[in-house]
């Protein structure tokens, strides 16, 4: 059962979502209290960024121990009365899988750093160097290189990440075994499924040779989609997912639509999904870091592109946001239509062909983090990217592009009322909250009727009531366009029509179709004129004609 189609995910990053004991930290009671909330919102899965024991190098994508949860958060027991409480309610949840890396603090690592003969030597990537130098010229998605010395073997070990984050030696097939074994641990308790973690990097391709042009955007076959994924994930398919009623959506950096529908395809089925972050360059040159004044068609064509590519015959994960990237309503619009501008991109996104994802405080349209000073960020990427940054630019301008960049603009804690902190903890938070809290929070949106957040419940609910939104062929209109965002959906003689103005501006435009003839099925206006209000978006149900 391909359940994975009908799902609408929320993403909880739990430092940040709610804190049950005043400590400061997000936890896990701190979510149960919050299960009616993601009821009521409408979803039916989450996504739960990770909740085990970390030293928190880079907040839980460094893990000590996959099978305990990080004390902060709870305890086991906490995490299976809120598992309960999920499946009571209808919420399947989906854990996050990091199994490229570990910590530098998970036991298999402190073994095999000590020495060359250690039985767990081979768990990681340990090289000698070349004439003192690091083994290849691998740089590390953090900044600097992947590889960091080892004194005890006088060798490298390979980290992609961080240098407390060392790549696992998935060549090994104990290491294999390991990773089935953490599945089962949590697939036994009841977990629905998971996103695993920049699972196309797990295969290094033999020799771990230097890559030739570009860092990172050259190593395409080297370590980013290498040589033994598709063996790695049908093995992992073979002994484990093929044996639960579950889904995996595969975090995918820097990958195309051909590579993703050879670890999608229905048959095939490596994986559920993928993410992928094409679109996500619309407002800058292949990273955050480098941005670009955003263009409509730089969001469009990608998003088209992988819509044709996999609607038939795979599958597509349709998001905006998740912890690591900006606020969508500061990166693809102007920011003083905020409201309509979040309703608009929900849209947009949303009704395309895939699963959605909503990022925790997408719904009521939160945006980055107000922070001045670089002591404010807490994030491992931002104060190594800072930190290289500086090195070749002053501090202003290197603050100007965290302030844009910064993972942080969306760990900022859930601004849940107008209480002290936005409600989300009677303590001091581990990470500021943004002032706005006392304009943009939950309870003030659930008492306004034309609030973002009652324009999702909306919108999740029409969702559900028409099986086109899920069903439904893909076909764009004016692909060209730099203002319009227009396509239309086909399902079992209906056509869907989605029409959203880009714009800060009324727009004129022609819809092709008598409207007349067609169900307006949602507006973010009360109004409704032929031509087009700033960021307005509007959702057409006919006869397919
Ligand atoms: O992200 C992978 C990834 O590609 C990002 O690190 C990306 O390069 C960066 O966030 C752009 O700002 C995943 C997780 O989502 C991320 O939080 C982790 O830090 C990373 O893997 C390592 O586990
Ligand atoms: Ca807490």
């Amino acid at each position: 059962m391909r359940w994975y189609k009908d799902a609408i995910v929320y993403q909880i990053y739990p430092r940040s979502f709610n804190d049950s004991n005043g400590d400061g930290i997000g936890d896990i009671r701190g979510i149960i209290e919050k299960l009616d909330y993601l009821k009521d919102l409408g979803i039916n899965t989450v996504w739960l960024s990770p909740i085990y024991d970390s030293p928190l190098d880079d907040m839980g994508y460094d893990i000590r121990n996959y099978c305990d949860v990080l004390k902060e958060y709870g305890t086991l027991e906490d995490f299976k009365e809120m598992l309960d409480g999920m499946h009571r309610r209808g919420i399947k949840l989906i854990m996050d899988l990091v199994v490229n890396h570990t910590s530098d603090e998970h036991p298999w690592f402190l073994e095999a750093k000590k020495s060359v003969d250690n039985p767990y030597h081979d768990y990681y990537i340990f090289r000698k160097g070349k004439k003192g130098k690091a083994p290849n010229n691998w740089r590390s998605f953090f900044g600097g290189s992947a590889w960091e010395y080892n004194e005890a073997t006088d060798e490298y070990y390979l980290h992609l990440f961080s240098k407390r984050q060392p790549d696992l030696n998935w060549e090994n097939p104990k290491v294999r075994e390991e990773v089935k074994k953490i599945l089962k641990f949590w697939l036994d308790m009841g977990v629905d499924g998971f996103r695993c973690d920049v699972i196309n990097l797990l295969s290094k391709k033999e020799g771990l040779p230097s890559t030739k042009g570009l860092p990172i955007l050259s190593a395409k076959g080297i370590y980013i989609d290498g040589p033994k994924m598709h063996e790695y994930l049908q093995e992992l398919k073979r002994d484990v997912f093929s044996k639960y009623d579950m889904f995996t959506v595969g975090e995918c950096v820097l990958i195309d639509h051909e590579t993703a529908l050879s670890y999608v395809r229905e048959g095939v089925d490596e994986l559920n999904m993928v993410f992928h972050f094409e679109h996500m360059n619309a407002d800058c040159f292949f990273s955050k870091w480098l941005p670009r004044k955003f263009k409509l068609r730089r969001l469009k064509a990608p998003l088209s592109k992988w819509q044709y590519a996999l609607q038939d015959e795979g599958w597509n994960s349709l998001f905006l946001e998740n912890h690591d990237q900006p606020r969508s309503v500061n990166r693809f619009g102007n920011l003083e239509y905020r409201v309509q501008l979040a309703k608009m991109l929900a849209v947009f996104i949303f009704s395309q062909k895939g699963t959605p994802y909503i990022y925790q405080g997408q719904e009521i349209g939160m945006t980055n983090a107000h922070y001045t000073s670089i002591d404010q960020y807490k994030d491992v990427e931002t104060l190594n990217m800072y930190k290289t940054l500086r090195k070749f630019m002053s501090e202003k301008r290197a603050m100007k592009l965290v302030k844009i960049a910064s993972r942080d603009n969306s760990r900022t804690p859930m601004q849940w009322n107008k209480a002290k902190n936005a409600g989300f903890s009677t303590g001091e938070p581990w990470l500021e909250v943004n002032p706005n809290y006392v304009e943009i929070n939950v309870e003030d949106s659930l008492k306004d009727e034309d609030s973002i957040l009652n324009f999702y419940k909306k919108y999740l609910a029409l969702r559900k009531n028409h099986p086109i939104f899920v069903h439904g062929d893909y076909r764009e209109h004016y692909p060209k366009s730099n203002k319009i965002a227009y396509y239309e959906r086909n399902f079992d003689g209906k056509k869907l029509l989605v029409i959203c103005n880009f714009t800060d501006k009324e727009l004129k435009f022609n819809p092709i179709y008598d409207l007349s003839k067609f169900q307006l099925l949602l507006n973010n206006y009360s109004e409704d004129k032929d031509i087009l209000l700033p960021y307005q978006a509007k959702i057409y149900l006919g006869e397919k004609a």
